[in-house]
């Protein structure tokens, strides 16, 4: 089996690091690998401070009872923004812990992902969600619900909605976005905070303030802010802004998925000109952070565990996540291969878990797999001579290891899914493309530097 799959590779060109007891594990992988290999490390002291590595452990933490400390105290935070302004380094920054992905790519969160971090008797809930973005760039791109119902569920149970806002991007600090205005016109009697990410990308620090003139309209909590120089350039709260706010209620309380700016003639006629001029009166707390760096997360921190309302904790304290190790991976490798991969094809792959093995040097071994739907495609996923794949197992790697707070090893497998005559050939070159790939067993195995039994 391991000289077919070597013979594969290398007429495929590829370099291919092996083992021949690394690939018969491979190829004889039974059910029974695929559970957790329960080295059971319970009562490390650790515990609190990294996520599970097993899913029996995972369970375990989960059927725990909930010791309420005296007063107990909860805060639900909704992290809510456009795609990419940095809502997963934010809750992996709150916590400490490497909870959520994060992605230059668009959409790496996929579902809502809860983190959560304890101070004294307050519990803090972070609700992690996917971009928000309208319903037709779902329909559009054919993305799943979730990337459109979880902001607005998580919005819904929230006792607090931080909007993130890249205050980098000149073009998200002129005004607020129009689905992030419906959400908050929605839950318009919760507390929310404007929260301005990636200060630390911003040189022209002056373009902070006007993002916060901008996106409040110089109003806190319906207030106008208060400021010598400011009061002069003050603008009241706009009528318009007002209406803006019921008829966009009244319209969500007609069709929850109501997605285009309301064009009734008579609000038109009143509404500034430039309807996207969007600002958001009503947030109770401006802050200026750099999720990356950590700079001004801890006053957010602060508020946070301030503003929490008395209330019974949710979860056991040694709880950090509602993600299962094996998801957590899987996102992991997913996000690398957005970052690396070109267009769109990182998307197209589905991932699984063949193996999951923590043995009792505490060390995790990880086979997954990546199966693409597209032959044509393949090249563009394992790169040439399979570099590309290669850096991504790396760094997949090295984040498991800081994530899992212990050795990893970890195998890539790239497999193709398409079979030869579901394709209409068009060309000579994609016939023998794709027949080298169609081969029994041609999967690419790629085994990650370091990693060699
Ligand atoms: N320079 C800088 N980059 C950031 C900051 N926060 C997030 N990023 C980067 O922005 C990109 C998107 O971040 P991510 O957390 O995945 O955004 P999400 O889509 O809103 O969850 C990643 O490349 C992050 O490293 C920040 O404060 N400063
Ligand atoms: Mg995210």
């Amino acid at each position: 089996m391991a000289s077919l799959f070597l013979g594969v590779g290398r007429s495929l060109g590829f370099k291919v690091n092996y083992c021949p007891r690394v690939l018969v594990r491979l190829f004889s992988i039974s059910k029974s690998d695929t559970d957790d290999q329960i080295t059971d490390d319970f009562d490390d002291d650790f515990i609190y401070e990294r996520i599970p590595r097993t899913k029996a452990e995972y369970s375990r933490r989960n059927s725990l009872p909930i010791d309420q400390p005296d007063e107990p105290r909860l805060n639900r935070v909704s992290i809510i923004g456009l795609p990419n302004s940095g809502k997963s380094t934010l809750v992996n920054q709150l916590t400490g812990l490497r909870i959520t992905s994060v992605s230059r790519k668009v959409h790496t969160t996929r579902k809502n992902i809860i983190g959560i971090f304890n101070e004294g008797s307050t519990q803090i809930e972070l609700l992690d969600t996917p971009g928000l973005v309208k319903l037709k760039h779902c329909v559009d791109f054919n993305l799943e619900h979730t990337l459109y119902n979880n902001p607005r569920l998580s919005a819904k149970v929230a006792d607090l909605i931080a909007v993130l806002v890249d205050a980098s991007q000149k073009r998200y600090i002129n005004f607020l976005d129009y689905e992030t205005f419906k959400l908050l016109s929605k839950h318009k009697d919760k507390k929310s905070i404007l929260v301005l990410n990636k200060v630390d990308r911003t040189k022209d620090k002056s373009m902070l303030l006007t993002a916060v003139d901008n996106l409040t309209g110089r109003f806190i909590e319906g207030e106008s802010i208060e400021g010598k120089e400011r009061k002069e350039t003050r603008k009241p709260l706009a009528k318009s802004i007002k209406m803006l706010i019921e008829e966009t209620e009244k319209r969500l309380s007609q069709s929850p998925v109501e997605t285009d700016l309301p064009q009734s003639e008579e609000l038109r006629e009143k509404l500034p000109k430039d309807l996207f001029n969007l600002y958001w009166p009503n947030f109770s707390k401006v802050f200026m952070v750099s999720a990356l760096t950590g700079d001004g997360v801890d006053e957010l921190k602060d508020y946070m565990i301030e503003t929490a309302k008395p209330c019974q904790w949710k979860y056991n304290e040694k709880i950090v996540t509602n993600q299962d190790p094996q998801a957590l991976a899987i996102s992991i490798v997913r996000e690398k291969f957005l970052d690396h991969g070109q267009w769109d094809t990182p998307y197209l792959l589905k991932f699984r878990i063949v193996t999951w093995e923590l043995d009792e040097m505490k060390n995790l071994h990880i086979v997954i797999t990546a199966l693409c739907p597209k032959s044509a495609k393949m090249i563009s996923i394992i790169g040439p001579e399979g570099g590309l794949i290669a850096r991504i197992s790396a760094e997949a790697r090295q984040e498991l290891i800081d994530t899992f707070n212990c050795e990893v090893r970890l195998k890539v497998i790239v497999k193709c899914t398409e079979r030869a005559k579901d394709k209409v050939f068009d060309s000579e070159r994609d016939k023998t493309y794709i027949s080298k790939w169609n081969q029994k067993n041609a999967d690419l195995v790629h085994k990650t530097r370091g990693t060699h039994d």
